[in-house]
């Protein structure tokens, strides 16, 4: 028997795990008291890993297709067919002609982190997509424009604050985002529980809505007018204390007389809020001793993210909770990534090209994955006839992803890095999949910036890879040092395949804010100081860190980007024009669910099994208008396809608005998931419509899409 400490990588809150083993098998999987961070806390995900690992559909060798079979093949062959099926796309039809696709769990790892810019580059392609355009894609533009880097999202220091306002995010499920905070639920709590207050703005009384002083329903869309509301009475009403930060602050007074354009009043009928709810929330905010205003994906999957995602910041500003203690806070974490862009121009890396089908702005290099289906439509020079995709199934994970199911099948060329045949990855023609999570190592290059303590943690692998196994950053390496030219990209790489990620690891921890520098043996952290302290290392609370840690070139803050200022013109038109439209369509959001992960958790039996929690969940008015019951299959119609869903009814749901969860519906035809497939569900991305983006930042805007809920069998 052994006992293994480790982080979870299965979501962003990096809970602590104690996994025990016995040979080569887990006997248990529970919470690591004695972690600095998480505590002791874990959700009923985390005892997934050992399923994961021995899942019989998880795919283990490479793999090519061969007609509609697939065939077994070695290593060699497969790094041999990836290769040449890239360049056989680009020398046909240009390098643009191959998109990358980059999801979810690439995030979660350590070598596929240090290893996937050198392979995106490597592709020398401007169709380069990730799941970041269908989640927090605005938050990265707001922090690069406010305070100059799209790393510097201000994280809310929950453990101090007297006051959290809450907008779009629903911790006590999600575990937070953005916020790496494990136990969520329980800090929420401890807030009340010391005084403080918490308060919760979404269209369905949400389980962390349930822990709160108070929750206001809004209309899906319309946060920008709230937070514009509420800061027109903090200046109006004299409330606004920048405070220390107005030193270094351009833009307040822009801010002013935006936000005094919108009182309550005039935003009260289209946001559903009442004016005295706005004012009292202003006020309570602005007189807190210490407050944080927090928005994730509720604000940021929305017509109007970039607004409301800037807003947010703008009130946390005004009200002097930015780099405050109990405010909005910003990490120093162990390996400070944001270090890399410190030499740069201070230009923003934004729209410096746009796609060439509906012209949607660039981010780091990125385009707006709702670009993606038109993109390998749409003929033409630059047209898309190649795929590669890492740990990604935008099938599901996209909107209108029933047309990308349908785009795919036509690819000349399209390998994956997955371990799962899935809804996309079917459409393959090569699968490379990789190590399982517990064979590989790990430190949090991501969540360690984002967390709500400053902690520092390695993970030894708990398994040694099997022997014909390839963990991805071999995977990634072998085809970037065969895709490059000249001999020292050849020589980097081979560099880099000796050293592997611990190496890398160990020189960024030397050099980060706390390293021992490049002595062996030298005071401050290393690798080797993390494997002796293997619960973690405590690195303590959020400390104030502005103006220095600002990377802005003038090293300023700034309030009121003109980019945003812009894009005020738009949400007036759309929500306070004369013609606003009264439409009578029911508007869909989304939901997540303790016992699931995006889309790639369902094929694990012991957190699929029970109710079904695909349901698309009803206020009973609206069930009642339309002569619906609580149980009934219903159609649900958006703007570009309809599904068929059990309907749940739930006072919780704000009337005009129905909730779905995202990564169901499976079972499709040639994808080998057999737990998955017995749990179907429907997915909510074959009704919502890619037309629909946040036209600021390209960010699908899945929240709000108008839908038609009707019987079975009615018209
Ligand atoms: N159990 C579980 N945990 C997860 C995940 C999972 O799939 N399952 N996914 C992980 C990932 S990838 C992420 S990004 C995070 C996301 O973390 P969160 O953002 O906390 O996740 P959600 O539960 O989707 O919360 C979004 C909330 O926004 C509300 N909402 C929808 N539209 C609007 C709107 O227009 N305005 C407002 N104010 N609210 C709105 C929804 O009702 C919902 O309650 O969760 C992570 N954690
Ligand atoms: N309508 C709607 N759509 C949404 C959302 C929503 O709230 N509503 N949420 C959005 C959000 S926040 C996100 S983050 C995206 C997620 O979108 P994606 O990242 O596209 O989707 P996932 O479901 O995370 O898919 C993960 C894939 O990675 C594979 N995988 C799992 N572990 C590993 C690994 O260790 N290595 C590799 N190489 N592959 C692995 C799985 O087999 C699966 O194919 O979905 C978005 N889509
Ligand atoms: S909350 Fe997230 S990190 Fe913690 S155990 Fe669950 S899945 Fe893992
Ligand atoms: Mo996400």
């Amino acid at each position: 028997m052994r006992q293994h400490l480790r982080t979870c990588t299965l979501c962003e809150a990096m809970c602590g795990l104690v996994i025990t083993t016995e040979g080569d098998r887990v006997t248990e999987i529970r919470g690591d008291a004695d972690d600095p961070l998480s505590k002791g806390h874990i959700c009923p995900k985390a005892v997934a890993l050992q399923d994961i690992h021995t899942d019989p559909d998880r795919i283990r060798h490479p793999m090519k297709r061969v007609g509609d079979r697939w065939e077994r093949i070695g290593w060699k062959e497969a790094i041999d067919l990836a290769v040449e099926g890239i360049q056989r796309v680009q020398r046909a039809h240009g390098n643009d002609a191959i998109a990358a696709y980059v999801g979810n769990p690439t995030v979660h790892s350590l070598g596929a982190m240090l290893f996937v810019g050198d392979f995106l580059r490597a592709l020398r392609t401007k169709n380069r997509f990730s799941a970041t355009s269908v989640d927090q894609l605005p938050a990265h533009v707001a922090a690069m424009f406010m305070f100059g880097h799209a790393l510097l999202i201000p994280i809310p220091d929950i453990d101090r604050t007297d006051h959290l306002l809450i907008l779009g995010a629903n911790p006590a499920v999600s575990n937070g985002s953005l916020m790496t905070a494990p136990g969520a639920a329980e800090r929420i709590k401890a807030i009340r529980a010391r005084g403080g207050r918490v308060v919760v703005v979404d269209p369905r009384r949400t389980e962390t809505a349930a822990l709160a002083d108070a929750h206001h329903a809004i209309r899906p869309g319309s946060d920008a007018l709230l937070l514009l509301a509420l800061l027109q009475v903090i200046f109006a009403e004299s409330l606004a204390r920048p405070g220390r930060l107005t030193a270094f602050t351009d833009g307040l007074d822009t801010l002013r007389e935006l936000a005094l354009r919108f009182p309550p009043e005039r935003v009260a009928a289209a946001t559903g809020l009442s004016a005295d709810a706005m004012r009292s929330m202003a006020r309570d905010f602005a007189a807190a001793p210490r407050a944080a205003a927090y928005g994730r994906v509720g604000v940021s999957m929305q017509e109007f993210g970039g607004l409301a995602t800037w807003l947010i910041s703008a009130l946390n500003l005004v009200c002097g909770r930015v780099d405050a203690e109990g405010g909005v806070m910003f990490p120093t974490p162990a390996v400070d990534i944001r270090r890399a862009d410190q030499k740069r121009d201070g230009r923003p890396r934004f729209a410096r090209w746009t796609s060439r089908v509906r012209g949607l702005p660039e981010f780091a290099g990125e385009l707006p994955v709702a670009a993606l289906s038109e993109e390998i439509e749409s003929p033409g020079p630059g047209q898309v006839r190649g795929f590669v995709t890492h740990g990604g199934n935008p099938v599901l994970s996209t909107p209108d992803g029933g047309r990308l199911d349908r785009a795919l099948a036509g690819l000349e060329f399209y390998v994956a890095i997955d371990f799962y045949l899935n809804e996309t990855t079917r459409h393959a023609h090569l699968i490379l999949p990789p190590s399982s999570p517990l064979e590989r190592e790990h430190y949090d290059l991501i969540f360690h910036g984002l967390a709500v303590r400053d902690t520092a943690k390695y993970s030894p692998p708990v398994f040694d890879k099997a022997d014909d196994a390839r963990h991805e950053w071999e995977i990634m390496n072998a085809i970037t040092t065969r895709l490059s030219t000249g001999w020292r990209a050849r020589l980097r790489g081979a560099l880099r395949d000796l050293g592997g990620p611990s190496w890398m690891l160990d020189y960024a921890l030397r050099r980060g804010p706390y390293g021992a520098g490049l002595r062996p043996r030298g005071p401050g952290l290393s690798l080797r100081a993390l494997k002796e302290a293997p619960h973690g290392v405590d690195l303590g609370a959020l400390k104030p860190s502005f103006p220095a840690a600002l990377r802005t070139k003038d090293r300023r803050i700034h309030a009121a980007p003109a980019i945003f200022v812009a894009d005020i013109a738009r949400l007036e038109a759309t929500w306070l024009g004369a013609a606003a439209p009264a439409s009578d369509a029911l508007l869909l959001i989304g939901r997540r669910t303790l016992r699931s992960s995006n889309s790639w958790m369902h094929n694990v039996e012991r957190l699929v099994r029970g109710k079904d929690r695909c349901t698309l969940l009803m206020h009973p008015h609206d069930a009642t208008a339309r002569g619906l019951h609580d149980g009934a299959a219903v159609r649900v119609t958006g703007g570009v396809g309809t599904i068929t869903v059990p309907l749940e009814l739930s006072s919780d749901m704000m009337p005009g608005v129905v909730s779905l969860p995202h990564g169901w519906g499976h079972g499709r035809p040639g994808t080998a998931l057999r737990v998955a497939a017995a749990h179907r569900g429907v997915s909510i991305n074959d009704v919502t419509d890619a037309r629909r983006v946040d036209a600021l930042t390209g960010n699908a805007a899945f929240s709000g899409e108008p839908v038609r809920v009707t019987a079975i069998g009615a018209r």
